[in-house]
């Protein structure tokens, strides 16, 4: 027997190490055996040992992987590689197959005595919800990437308050973690069984919506029951022929960080090519953002007896750590309470590993909820193959955790809240809309009341805005504005026990944005013709890669797609031509401050003054501004230019403005490629406010006539912010002289 050392940290650092050691077909008739594969509890003490030993394992199973002791799966004829590393070790698992055929009762008498398929345990879900169609409806959260439908259900009493709060309890994001499939089948089982008799389901059941999902990964699940019984991922076919993302590193919070996830398709923890790119995170992310009355959730794992909480992808504890703390003790204890197994709490960086990708943090960090993540029974004799006896008591031990957890205070107050980030940059001139979904199990509220609160101006009054009810969501707008504005809103309801605001404490706390215009407003990237109108060669087509007597020839296709304009596509300009032109349609710059002009540029020309190539705007198509001209040296590009011109002097505010591209007047000497354009855009950046636009619209008129009033209203030393630009008599003051001018300059 060896003598053993705690672990000392470092945890997860080798998870990118983590590989599935062969990939098994997916078209295997049989069931992979496990025979005589052993389960080894090896002692690794340095990150070098831990780096080595996760590269050779056939799996590992442990969760806290760092230096110490790890639980690692190798092949009976591969032992040989683990007593190469020369790490001490003792088989804690002789046989995995002997595990595996022990795992299924031998003679169940109650459904929970052993574990189920997925189409038996939705038939056994959906047999719960015929028998109680008041209390329970099923519900197809989504379908997995083989089609399949990801079932749950929804649990609440008839007559529910609009306002009911509502949680989500899911298992198996993780396919071999069998356990956490039984958690929802019996808690609903119980919930619906005790509905009217038992007082703190009933009262539970009345006050707060259920979303259960007893299977988030079912193709995962399916194929480790026909194939494989330790697969753990989805069943995504990844680029280089390997199977499966895992799902718990695909959510998009902290996504993509090598600290808590893998970019390598063939690792066990494998994130994914994108937050959120399997079809079975989304549906799950679905349901929680159309569904914002969703406060809190429970993320079901196996194994390592643990009760987690954010962060997973950061070393650092919550914002609401006491109220995490508070309830994950709580649950503790009421889990000793049962069988008197411990149970260990606390953050999932801190408690087990990195994980980043995760589903507790996006669903707290993005949707401010509530979110915890178990992982349930063992601590490692069965590991993933919990024999069927356990079911039972394991669900008796998790049940009154859930129930603890529905009933937290966290789900239970009232909240008026704005789902996900409330706005922080608000666009110039347009109005914002602001929603609010009230819950509340502890109060009755007045939907009357629901009201948004703003103003561009710390030194005013705050606005009230009554918002307008859809079921328990509200909305309403903040109201265009311009640049100048400091807008601060918040939102608040009022109930029996009072007001509820959003940011809470509000007045004394707001949120704030900042007002920005801007963006790209008009693009032309080719790929259609645009219909411009062309003289000499100019034309929209393929580029040809010819020409380039001097210079580069042309290119063979555009920077994006295939099409540009092109002065001859097929070749060079020719000599003693004179100017051909290209020009654009009109293009609507109203309300638009600060225009550029950017597009990719292919041109071969010969130095001026002697061949000339040059763009122009004009703003009526009829007087041209030059905003750029060829040099007095050569340009010959050979590869697509950025090139990037502020014409906001003839652009900004103006109906009608027109591009133009002209090749020539060219000399007898030598001849270029041309002209090849590819993706235009006018765009806008910062925000510019202009005098009298009150409201930030782009147009000065009636709209803005409320602006003086409001800046009559500000302080009398000096002007009070956003107010500069309803000075237009410059004069320091807002009064009836700005008033007079504003009336003159109306034109809208
Ligand atoms: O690594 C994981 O995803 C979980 N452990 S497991 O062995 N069951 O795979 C820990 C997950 C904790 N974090 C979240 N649920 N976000
Ligand atoms: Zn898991």
């Amino acid at each position: 027997m060896c003598h053993f050392t705690a672990g000392l940290g470092l945890r997860g650092a080798v998870w990118s190490l983590m590989v599935v050691a062969g990939v098994v077909s997916a078209a295997e008739a049989e069931p992979r055996r496990y025979d005589r594969y052993v389960v080894a509890r090896v002692e690794a003490p340095t990150i070098f040992d831990v780096e080595q030993l996760v590269a050779v394992a056939d799996d590992v199973w442990t969760h806290d992987i760092g230096p110490g002791l790890l639980d690692v799966m190798f092949a009976p004829d591969r032992i040989g590689v683990l007593d190469a590393l020369g790490l001490a070790y003792e088989i804690i698992v002789p046989d995995v197959q002997a595990l595996i055929d022990g795992e299924r009762a031998a003679a169940p008498r109650d459904w929970f005595d052993d574990y189920h398929p997925y189409d038996d345990i939705v038939a056994y879900l959906s047999g719960l919800v015929s028998a109680n169609p008041a209390l329970a409806q099923m519900l197809p959260v989504g379908t997995t990437i083989e089609g399949r439908t990801i079932w749950g259900l929804r649990i609440g009493a008839p007559g529910q308050s609009e306002f009911a709060p509502a949680v989500l309890y899911f298992g198996c994001q993780h396919a071999r973690e069998w356990i956490t499939t039984t958690i929802i089948p019996y808690l609903a089982a119980h919930l619906l069984a005790n509905y009217g008799s038992d007082p703190n389901v009933t009262a539970l059941v009345n006050a707060v919506e259920w979303y259960l999902v007893p299977v988030a990964n079912p193709d995962g699940y399916i194929y480790s029951w026909d194939s494989e019984r330790l697969w753990r991922k989805n069943r995504r076919l990844n680029a280089n022929g390997t199977y499966g993302v895992d799902l718990n590193r695909n959510w998009g919070y902290g996504w993509g960080s090598d600290n808590g996830s893998s970019g390598s398709p063939s690792s066990l923890t494998y994130r994914g090519t994108a937050p959120f790119s399997e079809p079975e995170t989304q549906a799950l992310r679905d349901l929680i953002t159309q569904r914002p009355q969703i406060r809190a959730m429970n993320d079901i794992h196996s194994y390592s007896q643990l009760i987690l909480w954010p962060w997973g992808f950061q070393n650092a504890l919550p914002p609401d750590q006491a109220d995490f703390q508070a309830v994950g003790f709580g649950m503790r204890s009421a889990i000793a309470a049962v069988h008197g197994l411990t149970y260990t709490a606390g953050p999932i960086y801190s408690t087990i590993y990195p994980v980043s990708g995760g589903s507790v943090d996006w669903a707290y960090g993005a949707r401010d909820v509530f979110a915890f993540s178990f992982e349930l029974r063992d601590t490692g004799t069965y590991g993933f193959i919990l024999p069927a006896s356990q079911i039972i008591p394991q669900n008796q031990e998790i049940l009154p955790a859930l129930m603890l957890m529905t009933g937290s205070l966290p789900v239970r107050r009232t909240e008026f809240r704005i789902p996900g980030s409330p706005p922080a940059q608000i666009n110039a001139g347009e109005d914002t809309p602001i929603s609010a979904i009230a819950t509340s199990a502890v109060e009755t509220l007045d939907p009357n009341s629901a009201t948004l609160y703003y103003r561009y101006n710390p030194g005013v009054p705050f606005t009230a805005v009554p918002m307008a009810r859809s079921g328990a969501l509200f909305s309403a707008a903040l109201p265009a504005t311009n640049c100048l504005s400091l807008p601060q809103f918040y939102v608040s309801i009022s109930g029996t026990n009072g007001e509820t605001t959003d940011p809470p404490g509000a007045p004394a706390n707001v949120y704030l944005a900042t007002v920005a215009s801007g963006g790209e407003f008009y693009t032309q990237t080719m790929d259609s013709d645009p219909g411009w109108t062309v003289e000499g060669l100019w034309a929209w087509g393929q580029p040809l890669g010819q020409g380039g007597s001097h210079g580069f020839k042309d290119p063979n296709s555009g920077f994006t797609g295939p099409y540009v304009y092109g002065y001859n596509l097929a070749g060079d300009y020719t000599n003693n031509m004179p100017e051909r032109k290209l020009t654009s349609t009109a293009i609507n710059c109203t309300g638009r401050y600060g225009v550029r002009l950017q597009f990719r540029r292919w041109l071969g020309v010969e130095r001026a003054p002697y061949d000339r190539a040059t763009v122009q705007v004009s703003d009526d198509g009829l007087a041209w501004t030059t905003i750029w001209a060829n040099p007095t040296s050569e340009t010959a590009d050979n590869s697509w230019q950025l090139v990037d011109y502020d014409i906001s002097a003839v652009a900004d505010n103006r109906p009608t403005v027109y591009l133009r591209w002209t090749m020539g007047p060219t000399d007898g000497g030598w001849t270029y490629c041309g002209w090849n354009i590819d993706d235009v855009r006018l765009y806008t950046t910062g925000c510019v406010p202009t005098p009298g636009d009150y409201n930030g619209d782009g147009l000065i008129g009636a709209g803005d006539l409320g602006g003086v009033e409001a800046c009559l209203a500000g302080p009398d030393n000096g002007i009070a912010q956003g107010c500069v630009l309803m000075d237009l008599v410059g004069d320091t003051d807002v009064d009836i002289e700005d008033f007079a001018l504003l009336q003159v300059s109306v034109n809208e």
